[in-house]
C-alpha cells in the first residue's frame, strides 16, 4: 500500500465512523419524534433540527486531521530524561515505529491529554508496545530538567519504549521546527502527533486531539501494509 493509498483509508474510515453516528443519532431522533407527536402539535422542521445537531456534534468530536509529510529528521543534540547526551536522529534510527509529540510537563491544557493518551496506546498496544518507540519532547526545555522529564514519565506510567527528551532551548526549537511544530511560544502550542513506520520512511502528521484508538489504528494499518 503506497501513501495515497494510505490516506485514502483513512479517508474512508473516518467517514464510515461518522455515518454510523449519523445513523444512530437519527435512529435516537425519530423516536425522540415520535413522542412529540403524540403530546405536542407537530413541528415539521423539529427532525430537521436533530439531524443539524448530530451532525455537527459527529464533526466536532473527530476533528483529527492526518497528512503524510516526508520530514528529515535532523541531527540535534538532545538530553534524555536519564540524564544522558543524545542526538535527535540516531535516537530515531532504529528500526522501530516512532510515535512522537511535543509536551512541556507544567502545561496544564493539552499536554496532558496526550500524554494520557500516549499512556492509553502503550496499554492497548500490550507486548506490540516494544515494537514502537515513543518520544516525548519538551518545548520547555529550560524548566523540564531530565529530573522532571523523569517524574512526569513516572507519572504517565511510560514504559522503557517511551523517551522524554529536553536540551538546549535553541535545539528544542530546532527540533519543532523540523517538524513544523514551532508555533513562537510553548502557550500558543497545538495538538500534534507524528508518526513514522521505519527509518527513511515518510511521516504520517496527526492534527488535532487524536484518541488512543485512532493512533493504535494508524499503527496497525501502516504496521499490516507493505
Ligand atoms: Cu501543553
Amino acid at each position: 500500500m503506497n501513501n495515497r493509498q494510505y490516506q485514502w483509508l483513512i479517508l474512508r474510515r473516518g467517514w464510515a465512523r461518522s455515518l454510523t453516528t449519523i445513523g444512530a443519532s437519527t435512529a435516537l431522533c425519530l423516536s425522540v419524534q415520535t413522542v412529540h407527536a403524540a403530546d405536542s402539535p407537530m413541528d415539521p422542521h423539529a427532525s430537521h433540527h436533530h439531524m443539524m445537531q448530530a451532525a455537527s456534534t459527529t464533526t466536532s468530536a473527530t476533528s483529527t486531521t492526518a497528512k503524510t509529510v516526508d520530514y528529515k529528521v535532523p541531527s540535534i543534540k538532545l538530553v534524555r530524561a536519564d540524564g544522558r547526551a543524545v542526538d535527535l536522529a540516531t535516537e530515531l534510527s532504529d528500526p522501530r515505529a516512532v510515535l512522537m509529540n511535543f509536551i512541556f510537563t507544567s502545561c496544564t491544557t493539552i499536554c496532558p491529554v496526550m500524554s494520557h493518551v500516549f499512556t492509553d496506546v502503550q496499554q492497548k498496544l500490550g507486548a506490540d508496545s516494544a515494537k514502537l518507540h515513543m518520544v516525548s519532547i519538551s518545548i520547555d526545555p529550560e524548566h523540564d530538567t531530565p529530573a522532571r522529564l523523569k517524574d512526569y514519565a513516572a507519572r504517565y506510567k511510560a514504559g522503557s519504549q517511551w523517551n522524554f527528551y529536553t536540551g538546549s532551548a535553541a535545539n528544542s526549537v530546532a527540533a519543532q521546527k523540523a517538524f513544523s511544530a514551532f508555533r513562537g511560544d510553548k502557550m500558543n502550542h497545538e495538538p500534534l502527533t507524528l508518526f513514522r513506520k521505519a527509518p527513511g520512511q515518510p511521516w504520517l502528521r496527526i492534527e488535532g486531539l487524536a484518541s488512543a484508538e485512532d493512533l493504535v489504528g494508524h499503527y496497525r494499518t501502516l504496521i499490516a501494509a507493505k
